[in-house]
């Protein structure tokens, strides 16, 4: 039977450039027609340059696929606090708008998230089909915050099950597992474009210490006022990413976390073009945020959407499970995306977000969630579960 519509998600994976342990053959093979990615060589802060796009460009078209979303230009830490040269840093941050733009290159992601960009405790978590995924496990975080980092205030934010789970948690560590698990927070995980050793950690919390929810929003409206209208001159659409995971850590601030933080920012700015990067990943860390329905509500502004399903449990934790499994109802998602896609009357790009470390893979070193086969799994799993949607809806 052919398809009517040619409206359907635009297949793409992300790539941390020339760098990157897959290579663009690979994620031609996987049957992505498009390509996400970033100029990491550039320093968070700096304009990104023509030419420099122009290279990145042609080097994933001689692949025969396209640059279809960046992901991300960061926005740089004195944005977010507002201090020092942050004014430079819009500037800045416009002209890389404008480059882009100008390059045709029209889809940026960000985010706004204070200090670190995602954060998991585990790296290597074993599921039981032997293959391994990142994890979330709130008694390990809280273990490094009260005990390692020895964050001031840290022992009251916490309830006193949690700390008790946190010092039996902590005891029970040998060594080398308290230093994997200060390095997998803050050192940085791919795509992060911040890593810090324990002293300038504690350094940077300080800078939040006068930033509370409500600062830290303005302080993004007063970012977003800046630079929409300039994507909307140039035809550029910003999408940001949720918070990962969705809710406060270390005692920062959170403000992309759910459908009411979203609302605020459209409120502000209302431009389509101040857009939202739907990660279903991030947002299906909270039993409270209905997926679907966010779908439907934010369906004008969805640019990109990042397709993962994680899995938690009673105390909050959570594992990134295979892409059709965990709590993310992704068939309910994926039907509200078409149906999102057929209103409007266009194809939106999406990547298959990360993956399991699995098969040959468990042998090479990868990029934690950015392996070639878990994540060539998932994609395929997604892009039938999207053929079996659209070709029911049409009987
Ligand atoms: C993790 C990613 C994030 C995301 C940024 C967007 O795998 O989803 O690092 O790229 O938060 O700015």
């Amino acid at each position: 039977m052919m398809e009517v519509s040619s409206i359907k998600m635009i297949q793409t994976m992300r790539w941390f450039g020339p760098t990157d342990p897959v290579s663009l053959s690979d994620i031609r093979q996987a049957g992505c027609s498009g390509v996400v990615t970033a100029l990491h060589h550039i320093k968070n802060g700096e304009v990104w340059p023509v030419d420099e796009i122009m290279k990145r460009k042609t080097e994933i078209e001689a692949a025969g696929m396209t640059w279809d979303v960046v992901e991300s230009v960061p926005v740089h830490e004195a944005i977010k606090t507002q201090s020092g040269n942050f004014q430079e840093f819009i500037e800045n941050y416009k002209t890389s708008i404008r480059n882009l733009g100008a390059c045709g290159v029209t889809v940026i992601t960000y985010n706004f998230m204070p200090v670190l960009d995602w954060t998991r405790t585990d790296l290597a978590y074993t599921v039981e089909d032997g293959s391994k995924a990142l994890r979330f496990e709130k008694a390990a975080f809280a273990a490094f915050d009260l005990f390692i980092l020895k964050r001031k205030n840290a022992g009251t934010e916490y309830s006193p099950a949690d700390l008790q789970r946190a010092e039996e948690r902590f005891k029970g560590m040998k060594e080398e597992e308290k230093e994997l698990l200060q390095k997998n927070i803050i050192a940085g995980l791919p795509g992060s474009e911040e890593s810090f050793t324990l002293l300038q950690f504690q350094e940077v919390l300080d800078t939040y210490e006068n930033i509370d929810a409500q600062k830290l929003r303005s302080h993004l409206i007063y970012f977003l006022q800046h630079i929409i209208p300039v994507a909307d001159e140039c035809g550029v659409k910003m999408v940001i990413h949720p918070d990962d995971p969705p809710y406060p850590i270390l005692g920062l601030p959170r403000v992309v976390s759910t459908a009411a933080d979203i609302e605020q920012l459209i409120k502000a700015v209302p431009s389509l073009n101040n857009g939202l990067c739907f990660c279903t990943g991030s947002f299906g860390v909270r039993a409270d945020n209905d997926l679907p329905a966010m779908v439907k509500l934010f369906g004008e502004r969805i640019h990109f959407i990042h397709l993962r399903s994680t899995k938690r449990n009673a105390y909050g934790d959570f594992y990134e499970d295979d892409h059709l499994g965990g709590d993310v109802d992704m068939y309910a998602v994926v039907k509200e995306i078409i149906r999102v896609m057929q209103q409007r009357n266009i194809s939106i790009p999406i990547r298959p977000d990360h993956g399991h470390q699995m098969l040959d893979d468990l042998h090479k070193k990868t990029n934690p969630g950015y392996s070639a086969i878990g994540r060539l799994r998932g994609l395929a799993e997604l892009r039938g579960l999207e053929m079996g949607i659209r070709r029911s809806m049409k009987n």
